[in-house]
């Protein structure tokens, strides 16, 4: 059997994404470092399907149709150059490699680069929706060639989620277009996952709903605007209990969050260009602060908050501020991220289009809600917006909840409850609508300690003030 694509790399991504290739139509070879797992699958989940089950990187080339496609699906940093310096000298040119798996966008424009002298095509395609996605259609951002993307688009546009009719799959751009973009998804994904645990710690702190309240009040909320997976599945988890306790699971899970880096790879890259992204920046150290659970215990001790009193005023009316809340700063955490990807887009000459990117994170992904539909249109009726809040829709929505977002940051500090996402959301609105900002004393400190000069308000020209005299 000939096949029309290959995969290195059969860990849990890779076994979904070759069961979703295969039940497209799709014959495809199969490769692991270590063989066992190829001997597994052919037992186990691939039995009697189109699968070539190789056991030597020379039978599973040799089995590939050409020009010979294979997707490299193994943990990122050197496992993916190991894989490509044994792979790329049974290639020839034209053949196309794709690394599947979350790579740093510098690493794939120098893998591009060097594959490109041999004459190979190579593909940085980032894939998010988890195993199940990988199984029953992702969310796919690739870049690379134009050429390329003719032989590969009828199968990732084939396997990808399926939205309003659309494949969540378009090309990106070139070399390290589709990592970055997947790259800047998880960065929205940090930001969305943090504003959601925002909103319940608010809460919590002023009206300490049951958790099969607040199964509700994110139930309500998934009818809104706010419709997106992240909050469905809060609504889930607070309605699971532990089986051993019968305590509801999320009362019994540490509070201690993991990462695996792509929110600071956002972040820092933001910071380099001059971007800010302080909403998923302050979701990174929102993880970070998480992490240090020993050091917050002692401090707890020795540090107080605020005395606090029960909440005595409407709870309807806090949880819909609080919902407000949330909607506004993810809008935020959004135009930030598009901002972002505009500057990189430039600096690397990807040409990224923003009603595409929103457009193919609305299924499959992560971050898949309903609002990215206003963020596609946002684009498509104006590619040069310069702020996604300056686009009519979310220019109203910031106006409407507004007030709510206020409160909800007010009760944040009144009962000293942290909400690090929530406000610099807000201080980024603040910002960015403010004509003027108090600069002009920054500016005249810098000039005060280190000649750094000013503009003056009142005529053109660089100027220099006499501090000392
Ligand atoms: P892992 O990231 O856990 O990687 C395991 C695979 O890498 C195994 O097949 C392993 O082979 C192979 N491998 C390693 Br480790 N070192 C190797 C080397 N030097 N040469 C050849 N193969 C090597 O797998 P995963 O969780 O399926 O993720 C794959 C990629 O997809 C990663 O980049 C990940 O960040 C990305 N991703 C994951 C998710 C997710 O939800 N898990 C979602 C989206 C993207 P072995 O069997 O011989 O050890």
């Amino acid at each position: 059997m000939q096949a029309d694509i290959g995969l290195i790399g059969l860990a849990v991504m890779g076994e979904n994404l070759v069961l979703n290739m295969e039940s497209k139509g799709f014959n495809v070879a199969v490769f692991n470092r270590s063989v066992e797992v190829v001997e597994k699958f052919e037992a186990g989940r691939g039995k009697g399907k189109n699968f070539v089950f190789a056991k030597t990187l020379e039978e599973f080339v040799g089995s590939l149709k050409r020009p010979r496609k294979a997707q490299i699906m193994v943990k990122a940093g050197a496992p993916v150059d190991a894989v490509i310096a044994q792979l790329a000298p049974l290639f020839e040119a034209g053949d196309i490699i794709i690394d599947g798996g979350n790579s740093l966008w510098t690493d794939t424009q120098r893998r591009e680069k060097a594959l490109k002298e041999k004459g190979i095509h190579y593909f940085g395609v980032g894939v998010s929706g988890g195993e199940e996605g990988a199984l029953k259609g992702p969310s796919i951002m690739p870049g690379g060639s134009k050429e390329g993307w003719q032989a590969l688009a009828p199968i990732y546009q084939k396997i990808a989620a399926v939205v309003e009719g659309e494949p969540c799959c378009r090309h990106m751009g070139p070399d390290g277009a589709g990592h970055y973009v997947k790259m800047a998804h998880n960065g929205i994904e940090y930001g969305d996952m943090q504003l959601i645990c925002e909103a319940y710690a608010i809460l919590k702190a002023a009206l300490n709903p049951t958790a099969d309240e607040f199964a509700e009040i994110f139930t309500e909320w998934n009818k809104t605007d706010l419709d997106s997976f992240l909050i469905e599945i809060t609504s889930k988890i607070f309605k699971r209990k532990d089986p051993e306790t019968g305590k509801p699971i999320v009362d019994i899970v540490l509070d201690k969050a993991g990462q695996k880096g792509t929110g600071k790879w956002t972040v820092g890259h933001a910071v380099e260009m001059g971007v800010p992204l302080s909403v998923i920046g302050s979701a990174v150290d929102a993880r970070i602060l998480s992490s240090l659970k020993d050091e917050r215990v002692a401090a707890s001790k020795v540090l107080k908050g605020p005395e606090t009193k029960p909440y005595t005023g409407d709870r309807a009316a806090l949880i819909a501020a609080v919902r407000d809340a949330l909607y506004a700063s993810k809008i935020m955490s959004y135009a930030q991220g598009m901002v972002q990807l505009g500057h990189a887009s430039e600096l690397y000459n990807w040409g990224l289009n923003f009603g595409d990117i929103a457009s193919i994170w609305r299924g499959g992904c992560i971050i898949r809600a309903r609002f990215l539909n206003r963020i596609t249109e946002a684009y498509r009726k104006n590619p040069g917006l310069k702020n996604l809040m300056l686009d009519p829709f979310f220019a109203d929505a910031l106006q409407r909840t507004q007030p709510g977002w206020r409160k909800a940051v007010q009760t944040a500090i009144e009962y000293g409850v942290a909400s690090p996402s929530f406000s610099s959301a807000l201080s980024y609105f603040d910002s960015y609508r403010s004509a003027n900002l108090p600069a002009n004393l920054l500016q005249a400190q810098r000039d005060f300690f280190g000649a750094h000069t000013f503009e003056r308000v009142d005529k053109p020209g660089i100027f220099h003030a006499d501090w000392y005299s």
